[in-house]
């Protein structure tokens, strides 16, 4: 995971194929998205930092979670970028070929599957323009859902980071158009469950 690495970051190669997600999401759309979007963000956070030298030794997870210790010249950028990083490597990672169960424990926390769908959905709907949803435990231990806006991750926040859903209209707007609804639909197909217990 790049939430351990330092600068100078390195994208990633996406741990499955292009069309591994299909028909769910399409190798086009996972092309664009990993290759360009993802390396943009991994260029932009290495420029942000590339003359503070202060801060290579911190991890991206330690850079995300302290974001007021960053002179205030690059804070946006790597809150920007670094996010951006951060989510898309975990976005990635975190989907698989279809066909994982659903987690018990998931469904005892929210109950039921249905009802952890209907919620994730609603906060990836409801989030206005361009963000995440999130699954997160929270300071308190509780599994919680929420959604972000742009960039913005859960250690910020003092949340620790489990699932994220990209909806961003970069994420789906190749296959789905305008359609975010049927896009959350289809990622409910590709969630890599085992990654997420693990998280948990
Ligand atoms: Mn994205």
């Amino acid at each position: 995971m790049l939430s351990d690495s330092v600068y100078p970051f390195q994208l990633p190669e996406l741990p499955y194929a292009y069309d591994a997600l299909e028909p769910y999401i399409d190798r086009k759309t996972m092309y664009f998205h990993h290759d360009r979007h993802m390396q943009t963000y991994v260029d932009n956070l290495n420029k942000a930092l590339a003359s503070y030298p202060e801060y290579h030794f911190r991890t991206l997870e330690e850079l995300l979670t302290h974001l007021d210790d960053l002179p205030e010249e690059i804070r946006t950028a790597v809150r920007n970028n670094g996010g951006g990083v951060y989510n898309h490597d975990l976005y990635f990672d975190l989907m698989s070929p279809p066909g994982q169960a659903f987690p018990e424990e998931l469904a005892e926390a929210f109950g039921g599957e249905d009802n952890w769908k209907r919620q994730m959905k609603a906060a990836a709907l409801g989030q206005f323009g361009s963000g995440f949803a999130w699954l997160v435990r929270d300071p308190s231990g509780a599994l919680k859902i929420l959604a972000l806006p742009n960039q913005d991750n859960p250690l910020s926040l003092g949340m620790q980071p489990i699932l994220p859903l990209d909806v961003w209209e970069h994420a789906y707007y190749l296959k789905y158009q305008n359609l975010r609804s049927d896009y959350i639909d289809s990622w409910f197909h590709v969630i890599n469950w085992e990654e997420v217990l693990r998280r948990m």
